[in-house]
């Protein structure tokens, strides 16, 4: 049978040898089966550039470039975390690099994927971050720096943000309803598939609305399968 994975928010470093392992392990043995494969951001715990080179690295460029050699189309859109992904990083594992937004058609159903931070439009906080560091002319000017002030720096935003997180309500770090129903409209699909907020859940907003949120990988992983038969989340 036909079928193509989803995951995202795998969070993938040096620090989570598990993470890195459960990744393999879906890249050896699961994801050999689907004609295609959608990364939907987040992929790594951080990213500051497309020179650094790391273990985890290493392996994640091998498994991908190994599965879209044996013929599944890869596919990647950014995350909050790795919006910093370029064109060197995807060429060598033969990934494809989506808009923020991208309408694919599953089996017929034509579906709006994305990484999901951009519906989270009440953290008032983190959209003005976005806005800034999606900023072309920064990023450029931040790639220009040496590769070790580029983490300190990567490493400095996470901390912060952690901090900043918990004084943030939950619903905040949401999604927001009407923002939703509106991007439904807007880009006239029935259906969205994205993570970010980690809330693996399958929504049926009515009156025909479907929105399918990808888990963050911890002890286990969180995949979803979609076939001509409809979807479901892989059971480990
Ligand atoms: O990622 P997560 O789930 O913890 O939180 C996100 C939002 N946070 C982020 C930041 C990322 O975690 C880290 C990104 C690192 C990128 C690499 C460096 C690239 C630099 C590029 C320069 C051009 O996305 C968090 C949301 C949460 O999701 C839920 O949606 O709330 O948002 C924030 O926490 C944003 C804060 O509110 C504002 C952050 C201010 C950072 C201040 C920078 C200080 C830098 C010091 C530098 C020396
Ligand atoms: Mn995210």
């Amino acid at each position: 049978m036909r079928k193509t994975y989803f995951i995202s928010d795998l969070h993938l470093s040096e620090n989570r040898p598990d993470l890195t392992a459960l990744f393999v392990d879906f890249m050896q043995h699961q994801a050999p089966q689907a004609e295609a494969l959608y990364i939907l951001g987040d992929l790594f715990d951080f990213w500051v550039g497309d020179d650094e080179k790391s273990a985890v690295i290493a392996t994640v460029i091998e498994q991908i470039k190994e599965l879209s050699d044996q013929g599944v189309k890869c596919y990647f859109i950014h995350g909050n975390r790795d919006f910093l992904i370029g064109k060197k990083f995807a060429q060598a594992c033969g990934l494809r690099l989506l808009g923020d937004y991208e309408v694919v058609d599953l089996y017929g159903q034509p579906t709006l994927i994305c990484h999901g931070d951009t519906l989270c439009i009440d953290d008032v906080n983190y959209q003005a971050f976005r806005k800034k560091v999606h900023q072309k002319w920064l990023q450029r000017l931040f790639l220009c720096l040496p590769l070790k002030v580029r983490l300190k720096i990567g490493q400095n935003i996470r901390q912060q943000s952690k901090m900043d997180k918990l004084s943030k309500s939950t619903e905040i770090m949401d999604v927001n309803p009407e923002f939703v129903l509106q991007t439904f409209e807007k880009f006239g699909v029935k259906r969205m598939i994205h993570g970010h907020t980690h809330r693996q859940n399958i929504h049926l907003i009515s009156p025909h609305f479907e929105r399918i949120v990808l888990g963050d990988w911890g002890k286990m992983a969180s995949i979803l399968e979609v076939t001509e038969q409809g979807i479901r989340f892989v059971e480990e």
